[in-house]
């Protein structure tokens, strides 16, 4: 089967962006037309099983609907340089990596603290411009730095692992906001329905609509029908209407947030002198593109 989209010329695409300072990134997709896709955000601690679910997953939504694209954009908490879970994450989506009206793509988080990588959304919105209709995000999961995701997203799946006993007390503290489904892997082990239990009463006693907790062994693919099921109805139940405005302040807030990184790391004069003088120099070389 021919592939319904231009694979080399994407993944060319993608290398540019990934390395690119924001002038080129506004070059390059700064006139990109509205088109959005379903953006799933799937985030947990890491060794959970996020990638091993992903691949069940994209595998799952692609033979249920046979029109439909899907990207796999899968940020790694490991330099490319030490390898490590980049390596793992190949192995384990090598499985779905052939099939077709899918593309995967794998980027190093570069040390960014939030799980994610600090142009994350440059590249959504490049897979985006080629008219995938859903991409599927797996991010780091390091607690409550983890709410950036919710902003990114529209339908965050928090994977939980059955020994995850600090996630469960990051829920406690608050994590528990940004998830509108919760998954509970390796649940052949015995702990699993013990864990999703343990959930539920925590969402219980928090949201008024509880999101679900749905219990999934990656092994024999029992839960994700029920998991894809759950990403169905939450995009139906949510209201869509602000999203491209909520994208694209979204958006404009990275692209001034590394523009200021990169200005204030690479140039000592601009912190020089009383703050006002500095906030006010800085406004004055954002101003260039
Ligand atoms: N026993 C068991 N192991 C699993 C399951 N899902 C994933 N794993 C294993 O858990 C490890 C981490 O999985 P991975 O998907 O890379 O986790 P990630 O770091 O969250 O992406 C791998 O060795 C997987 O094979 C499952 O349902 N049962
Ligand atoms: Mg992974």
């Amino acid at each position: 089967m021919t592939d319904p989209f231009p694979r080399r010329a994407i993944a060319r695409e993608l290398s540019r962006v990934v390395n690119a300072p924001v002038g080129d990134v506004l070059a390059e997709i700064g006139d990109a037309s509205t088109a959005s896709a379903r953006r799933i955000g799937i985030t947990g601690p890491p060794g959970g099983g996020k990638s091993t679910l992903i691949s069940a997953l994209a595998a799952h939504r692609l033979e249920k609907n046979r029109d439909r694209t899907v990207a796999v954009l899968a940020i790694d908490p490991t330099s490319p340089l030490s390898g490590g879970s980049i390596l793992g994450d190949r192995i384990r989506m090598d499985a779905i990596a052939d099939l077709p009206r899918l593309f995967i793509r794998s980027v190093p988080s570069r040390g960014a603290r939030n799980g994610l990588c600090d142009n994350v959304v440059d590249l959504m919105t490049t897979l985006e411009r080629h008219r995938f209709e859903e991409i599927l995000l797996e991010t780091v999961g390091i607690g409550q730095a983890e709410i950036d995701v919710r902003e990114l997203v529209d339908t965050v799946v928090l994977v939980v692992p059955p020994d995850a006993g600090d996630s469960v007390q990051a829920m406690k503290a608050g994590i528990i906001e940004i998830a509108d489904i919760f998954v509970v892997t390796k649940s052949e082990n015995p702990a699993a329905r013990q864990m999703a239990a343990e959930i539920r009463g925590i969402v219980g006693a928090r949201k008024s609509a509880s999101p679900p907790a749905v219990v999934m062994t990656a092994a024999n693919g029992s839960g994700i029908a029920e998991l894809s099921d759950a990403i169905d109805a939450h995009h139906h139940a949510r209201d869509n209407g602000d999203t491209a405005e909520r994208r694209r302040h979204y958006h404009l807030k990275a692209l001034i947030g590394r523009e200021i990184d990169a200005v204030l790391s690479g140039n000592g004069e601009m912190a020089r002198g009383d703050l006002r003088s500095s906030y006010n120099r800085l406004l004055q070389h954002l101003r260039r593109y």
